[in-house]
């Protein structure tokens, strides 16, 4: 079962470029596409959801040839701009149609960009097609971030981004729809002392406004949690009623992924 990382629009490029995984692609309206769409000047759309759609219509053959190999597909992308919002929906299509695994993990833009219905729109499209969606809100990283400068929290929520993605990326490979059996999740990091205190913390800081009541919490623990699962397990029954899933990583730290209501 092989992966494909696809990094989407200007936001996903900067967080697919840098992460160490095989098989990664980049499709956005500029040099610095792995498929060319646009002369060597261009950069970007300007937030012309129309132009990024309509490009990746018209790639969408090239776009095919490329997944076609893969069983599995994470996109990530930054909504509310022209290329990633427009080519999005597009982009999950062809993959659901090639009989791919679809994982899709998108931001939501800060109020202040003026982009949030845009975004909205695309997201309400893109949670029809895609197999499972991770969502991110930037104004919740940015109200969490230790610096109110507007790219300290761009690079807070790439690195987000990309643990999420080796996170999905090691979990896709396994009996994926079973563990996330629920359409979208949003993430927790974790915070505190003991592995409890840090699961606490997680189930009540979500990075998207969550209902934790809705579905199965999945916990995807290092070696040092995963070993106190059966308190663990206590801890968010008693707290939110629900039994989580806890999965073994071996990736350092560990991640929480929270049931989203669809009720946007
Ligand atoms: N994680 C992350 N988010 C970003 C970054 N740049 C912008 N964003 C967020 O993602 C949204 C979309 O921005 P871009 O990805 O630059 O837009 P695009 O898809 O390239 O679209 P156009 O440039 O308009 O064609 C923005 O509204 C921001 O909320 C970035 O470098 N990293
Ligand atoms: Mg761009």
């Amino acid at each position: 079962m092989n992966t494909l990382v696809i990094g989407c629009g200007g936001a996903g490029s900067n967080v697919v470029r840098t992460i160490v995984f095989p098989n990664k692609v980049l499709i956005n309206t500029d040099s610095e596409s792995d498929i060319p769409m646009v002369p060597k000047n261009v950069k970007g759309t300007r937030g012309d959801i129309f132009v990024g759609r309509s490009l990746a219509e018209d790639y969408s053959d090239t776009i095919d040839k490329i997944i076609s190999k893969y069983d599995n597909l994470i996109i990530f992308a930054g909504l509310g701009g022209g290329t990633g919002t427009g080519m999005a929906p597009l982009l999950a299509e062809r993959s659901v149609v090639a009989g791919l695994r679809t994982v899709f993990i998108v931001s939501v833009p800060m109020e202040f960009e003026g982009r949030h219905i845009k975004a909205q729109e695309a997201l309400n499209e893109l949670i029809g097609i895609a197999d499972r969606i991770i969502l991110l809100d930037m104004n919740i990283i940015a109200s969490r971030s230790q610096s109110n400068v507007f790219e300290k929290t761009i690079a807070e929520a790439d690195d987000i981004a990309r643990e999420i993605i080796l996170r999905i990326a090691e979990i896709i490979t396994g009996p994926f729809f079973s563990i996330f059996s629920e359409k979208a999740y949003t993430v927790s990091l974790t915070k505190g002392n003991t592995p409890e205190e840090k699961i606490s913390y997680a189930l009540e800081n979500s990075l998207y406004s969550a209902d934790p009541a809705y579905g199965k919490a999945v916990i995807h623990a290092d070696s040092k949690t995963y070993r106190y699962r059966e308190r663990i397990c206590d801890v968010v029954c008693s707290k939110s009623g629900i039994i989580p899933e806890i999965i073994h990583s071996d990736l350092e730290g560990t991640m929480v992924f929270i049931p989203v209501s669809l009720r946007l």
